[in-house]
Parts: structure tokens; C-alpha cells; sequence
């Protein structure tokens, strides 16, 4: 007897948030569905960092989720470290960011298409980590037409910002890599 009084409590019940005579309730499920579909989605990439380059857990945004409108990215990098946005790994436009301590990058983003966030050190243009003479010597290469360079490779390359990446960006990685100058965050 007890059984089928249960039965029939839930059966009620169901019947109830069905027709809506909950229907607060079934709004909140509906608000919260779409919360999660919304939006674009990001991916973070962080290019070999050799460990210098941190994403907090806590962070803003989440590599996987869906976001839209202005959001904020917080990257930890011992070295200094630049973010590009892609949405077609082709083209990547470089983000200005400011630096909230001595290690830490707050990047304002708008995210208003599907894109890639790509995190890497500046001046590192082969991606293993380092900023070095090797990334020096292919952009002494590049710029005699010895070598080829991508999108990102250039953009990293052109640490002084003047949209040619050459032997005066070279140059500036060498004295790097010999103690004999650093990087400003840009
Ligand atoms: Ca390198
Ligand atoms: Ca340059």
C-alpha cells in the first residue's frame, strides 16, 4: 500500500513539473542549458614553455569553455611571454597585455568568434622553449631569404615592434641571450 502511495506521489510530481504548475523550476533548468551552449569557444595553446609559462587554474577564462564579450586572461611567465589570438591558425594578431606583478600578464580580450589563444616567449620563433641564437640565426635567415617563416613565427620575431622582423630584432635576441638586455613586455 505504502509502495503505490510513493508511486503515485512521484507520478503526481512529474505530471506537476510537466505541465508547468513548477514553472519556475523548469525555467531555472532551461537558464542554466543554455548558459553552457552559448557563446564562442577558446582554446589556450602554450607553446613549449620549458615550464616558464604558467596558466593559473584560477583563471578567468578556461581552455575548452565558451565565452563572448570582453574577458580577462591571466598568464604567469618568468620570462616575458606574448598571447595571439587565431581563428583560423593561419593569421594571429598579437594582445597587449599589462603586468599585474613581476610574473603575472592580464590580457583583456573580445571574444566574439570561435578562436585560439596561443601563449609563447618572445623571441622564441622555433618554439623549443628557449629565446636563443638559433631563433636569432633563422630570423638573420629569413630576412636574406634563406628561410621561411609563418604568421606567428614573424609576429614573435619582431620583438621591437616596427612589423619588419630582421637583424635589428636579431640582434635584440642575441644581447637577450647574453645577459645583455631584457625584454620589455609589449
Ligand atoms: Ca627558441
Ligand atoms: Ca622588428
Amino acid at each position: 500500500m505504502r509502495k503505490i502511495s510513493k508511486k503515485i506521489l512521484v507520478m503526481v510530481l512529474c505530471v506537476a513539473i510537466a505541465t508547468g504548475a513548477f514553472g519556475g523550476a523548469l525555467l531555472v533548468i532551461n537558464e542554466a542549458k543554455a548558459a553552457t551552449t552559448t557563446g564562442y569557444k577558446v582554446t589556450i595553446v602554450v607553446k613549449n614553455g620549458n615550464n616558464d609559462i604558467e596558466i593559473p587554474t584560477n583563471n578567468n577564462i578556461k581552455s575548452g569553455n565558451s565565452y563572448s564579450g570582453i574577458q580577462t586572461l591571466y598568464v604567469k611567465c618568468k620570462d616575458i611571454c606574448r598571447v595571439y589570438a587565431t581563428t583560423d591558425n593561419k593569421n594571429y594578431t598579437r594582445q597587449s597585455g599589462s603586468s599585474s606583478d613581476e610574473n603575472t600578464y592580464r590580457y583583456a580580450l573580445t571574444i566574439d568568434r570561435k578562436m585560439t589563444l596561443v601563449v609563447v616567449k618572445m623571441g622564441d620563433i622555433n618554439f623549443d622553449g628557449n629565446v636563443d641564437s638559433t631563433d636569432a640565426l633563422l630570423i638573420l635567415r629569413y630576412d636574406v631569404d634563406k628561410a621561411d617563416l609563418n604568421d606567428l613565427q614573424k609576429k614573435n620575431g619582431d620583438i621591437n615592434l616596427d612589423g619588419k622582423t630582421d637583424s635589428a630584432d636579431a640582434l635584440m635576441i642575441l644581447r637577450y641571450d647574453v645577459n645583455k638586455a631584457k625584454f620589455v613586455c609589449n
